[in-house]
């Protein structure tokens, strides 16, 4: 009877399901860190260190914030790169003492959307 306003409201619902999981706060973690390098090589004490953090999705570095926490909550910003595929960030861990400390990130990920965690990790006497 009516095929083309069938056509228009079979492609209309898609749509709209779309936007809705758009909206929806928090149902999907949309950049992650799926692993780090803190696990496989654990910060040394007092030497500079290259920690990569491996996102499930590309990461908008220019956009996206990573501070170190020292002992009693200091924030001391990191730099932050590219690593070689996407998704990959390289942030540059200054000489620490012995200690625990914690990387937190805010990242502004490919889709649009910002996510922000906290990885905590520990820098033992050898
Ligand atoms: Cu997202």
């Amino acid at each position: 009877m009516f095929p083309r306003a069938i056509n228009q409201s079979g492609r209309l619902m898609p749509a709209i399901a779309l936007c809705l999981l758009a909206l929806t706060p928090k149902a999907w973690s949309h950049a992650v860190v799926t692993e780090s390098s803190l696990t496989s090589h654990p910060v040394k004490p007092n030497h500079p260190t290259k920690v990569v953090l491996f996102f499930n999705s590309g990461v908008e570095l220019a956009l996206s914030r990573v501070f170190l926490v020292s002992k009693g909550d200091v924030f001391h910003p990191v730099n932050i790169a590219n690593g070689k595929k996407a998704g990959e960030m390289l942030v540059d861990i200054p000489p620490l003492e012995p200690g625990d400390y914690a990387l937190k990130y805010k990242v502004f990920a490919a889709d649009g959307h910002f996510t922000e965690n906290v990885i905590r990790f520990r820098v033992d006497n050898p």
